[in-house]
């Protein structure tokens, strides 16, 4: 019984793992073990012999148990800690770098620029961006015979062979957004409409789709001094208080009489600064709304009168943050918008609404 009992310590100290142990104990322990067959041994003894035998025989076996146990304790813990030095891990590393999206600098000045006129108490609307050529030119009082109608200047949709109706046209302004807000919600109306423009032209300072903002005033006795103070309370807002601006005669055929805005910038080593200088940049389109488009959207020009305008929003926001390529605005690959300041969330903080 020494002997086993020696035979199995030993064992049980050497062995290397849980398998190991597991053979050991089937050895020592299991129906047909070493152990378990001495104690079926019992039976065929006198109860002198077994009063001797048996709780030695007990001991036996409680001893290995427990060295089993403990020594399967002891490899459990040896190949948890073999396993932790194995998946080691510095929690103290810097997190790894993930991308952020940032605001686009267009929608950024969309928000700016109508939260300024929406202080001043001008509603937003929006509208189709496939027109009808009534809407886009004939309600704006633009004759059939204008370069702005010519194929070059203008994407027309496709009629089928035989079907003589007008195309459509992508939109060339949002003009029809305000002729379309004028006929559903009458006079008086102050509205601006920003969103998306198309025009057939590319180069440095053209893209085929652009943005625009325009604003209308409609009422009893709307004049050119009310859209003269609505523009610089604009400006000073979206520029700075300092910037100077300058109104000058011209022509659109929807308004009449109709003036152009340009505000003071310089131009130094190719790039334009706002709100210093003695140069002027040409920055919005204005006047009193014609007669005829008034009558087109339904107003009687005999008992309204008003000021509409129209502007870039891509022009102004290159202006404002110094961006010279108006097409790297819609160039998929953005990572030069960081070079410009711009990063993820950070937006100005725009005017409440009214
Ligand atoms: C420009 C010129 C302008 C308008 C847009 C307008 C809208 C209606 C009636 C009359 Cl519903 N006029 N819009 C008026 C004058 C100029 O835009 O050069 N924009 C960049």
């Amino acid at each position: 019984m020494d002997d086993l009992r020696e035979k199995y310590l030993k064992a049980i100290a050497d062995v290397a793992d849980e398998a190991g142990l597991e053979d050991l104990r089937v050895q020592a322990l299991g129906k047909k073990g070493e152990i378990s067959l001495q104690m079926r041994e019992l039976g065929k003894m006198t109860p002198e012999q077994r009063q001797v035998a048996g709780p030695a025989l007990n001991a036996l076996k409680n001893e290995v148990n427990s060295a089993l146990a403990a020594r399967k304790a002891a490899l459990g813990d040896a190949a948890l800690n073999e396993r932790l030095r194995g998946e080691w891990l510095d929690v103290t590393l810097p997190a790894r770098h993930r991308r952020q999206g940032t605001i686009h600098p267009v929608s950024q000045v969309t928000e700016e620029v109508t939260a300024i006129f929406a202080d001043m108490g001008f509603a937003v609307a929006e509208g189709p961006q496939i027109e009808t050529d009534w809407y886009n030119f004939d309600a704006l009082n633009i004759p059939g015979h204008h370069p702005a109608r010519a194929e070059m200047d203008t994407f027309y949709t496709h009629r089928k062979e035989g079907d003589n109706r007008p195309p459509h046209v992508l939109r060339t302004h949002t003009s029809p957004v305000q002729i379309r807000y004028m006929e559903q919600h009458g006079t008086p109306c102050r509205v601006i409409a920003p969103g998306r423009v198309y025009r057939a032209d590319y180069d440095q300072t053209h893209t085929p789709m652009f943005h625009q903002v325009e604003g209308l005033a409609i009422d009893k006795d709307i004049s050119m001094a009310n859209l003269k103070w609505v523009l610089e309370e604009f400006f000073s807002a979206y520029f700075g208080a300092k910037v100077r601006t300058r109104f000058r005669a011209s022509h659109f055929p929807f308004t009449e009489p109709s003036a152009e805005v340009d505000i003071q910038c310089s131009w130094e080593g190719g790039t334009v600064k706002v709100g210093e200088g003695d140069d002027w940049l040409e920055v919005l389109g204005s006047g009193m709304v014609h007669p005829h488009v008034l009558r087109s959207a339904g107003v009687d020009p005999d008992q309204w009168q008003g000021f509409a305008f129209g502007m870039g929003i891509d022009r102004i926001a290159m202006l404002k943050y110094g961006i010279p390529d108006l097409r790297a605005f819609f160039d998929s690959d953005l990572r030069w918008l960081r070079h410009y300041g711009f990063s993820a969330l950070d937006v100005p903080a725009v005017h409440s609404g009214v």
